[in-house]
């Protein structure tokens, strides 16, 4: 019996020192000390044997227990901290590398320009109202006094979605639509995205404007300049020189188109003025009567002043850019610098 169990004690010492992963040792565990393992079947014989030598096997026994008990432990603590280290070394992790930074966005400059004018005006008491892209064709046009077969149709050709639907070529209809529902004073700007079939250095198929309505009792050509100037002079600085000129839109009557001398040749002629030493920044005018009828309000006892520009182009006038597509192009390069 003694000569078994140090046979078997030999047998697990062996064999747990060819095992060389933890599956091996833990099924060396079962293997010997296992419910059903060789030890514990030896243990389960011990009342077969004679009362003599049962203290001496038992003790012997345990010892062998004991024993092989904690040199599988030990292995597989072991095992753990040189899996543990190979990790270290075979991966190469550098804990002491600067982690990645998460690169942060910038502004769009179209939105930033388009935030800037918008925060001017509401300091003069506009407030920001956005509508609809596709538009129907009545608020885009017929309620402008753009009727369908009117030659005023050609100067903005337009995306149709239906017969009756377009993409919206001005901001305008937004302002018809707060006409119809609010009683003047009306003071509103109209941010947002246009489109019109144009490609080209100056031309982008969708670009951003702003529109501007005031109406009020008593509202006269005089506020209109007084709006205008204020607004330019907070948008290009104080010695911003301007002139209103004499122009025609359906909607509005009298119209001007207002001009600043030329930022870059300072009124002198060059390539970005065409020669003129001015260029133009927006246009402006007294709102028709006619569109007061379309909304029902009485001309009789209101007037108001309207005003259209792009955002695009005092942009591009604002920081020197020479191509409008460069907004659109999502180029890193172009759009950190703002
Ligand atoms: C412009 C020029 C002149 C304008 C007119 C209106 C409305 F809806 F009130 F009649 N909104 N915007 C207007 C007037 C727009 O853009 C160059």
């Amino acid at each position: 019996m003694k000569e078994a169990l140090e046979q078997l004690r030999k047998k697990a010492q062996d064999e747990l020192g060819a095992a060389s992963n933890k599956d091996e040792i833990q099924a060396l565990r079962t293997k010997y000390l296992g419910r059903k393992g060789e030890l514990t079947q030896i243990l389960r014989k011990l009342k077969d044997i004679s009362p003599e030598e049962r203290p001496v096997i038992g003790q012997l026994s345990n010892v062998i227990k004991e024993s092989l008990q904690a040199q599988i432990e030990e292995r597989l603590q072991h095992i753990d901290v040189a899996s543990r280290d190979e990790a270290l070394t075979e991966e190469k992790i550098d804990v002491t590398l600067p982690g990645r930074a998460t690169p942060y966005g910038t502004t769009h400059p179209i939105t930033a320009v388009s935030r800037e004018i918008c925060d001017i005006l509401s300091v003069l008491g506009f407030s920001v109202v956005e509508g609809p892209e596709v538009e129907y064709d009545y608020y885009n046009f017929e309620a402008l006094n753009i009727p369908k077969d009117h030659p005023a149709r050609d100067m903005q050709d337009t995306f149709y979605v239906e017969d009756d639907v377009v993409l919206r070529t001005h901001t305008s209809p937004v302002q018809i639509r707060v006409m119809e529902k609010m009683k003047p004073p009306v003071r509103i700007i109209c941010p947002g995205k246009v489109y019109r079939p144009d490609s080209d250095v100056s031309h982008t198929p969708m670009f951003h404007q702003i529109e501007g309505l005031l109406v009020d009792k008593g509202i006269t050509f005089g506020d209109l300049k007084g709006t205008l100037t204020y607004f330019l002079v907070q948008v290009f600085g104080k010695n911003t020189v301007l002139r209103f000129r004499p122009s025609f839109f359906p909607f509005t009557e009298p119209s001007a188109e207002v001009d600043i001398q030329c930022v870059m040749c300072r009124g002198e002629g060059c390539r970005v003025c065409g020669q003129s030493g001015w260029l133009e920044i927006l246009g402006s005018g007294m709102v028709d009567p006619e569109l007061y009828k379309t909304v029902g309000y009485d001309s009789e006892q209101i007037s108001g002043f309207a005003f259209g520009l792009g955002v695009e182009r005092i942009a591009m006038l604002k920081y020197g850019i020479s191509d409008i597509r460069l907004f659109y192009e999502g180029d890193q390069r172009f759009l950190r610098q703002f």
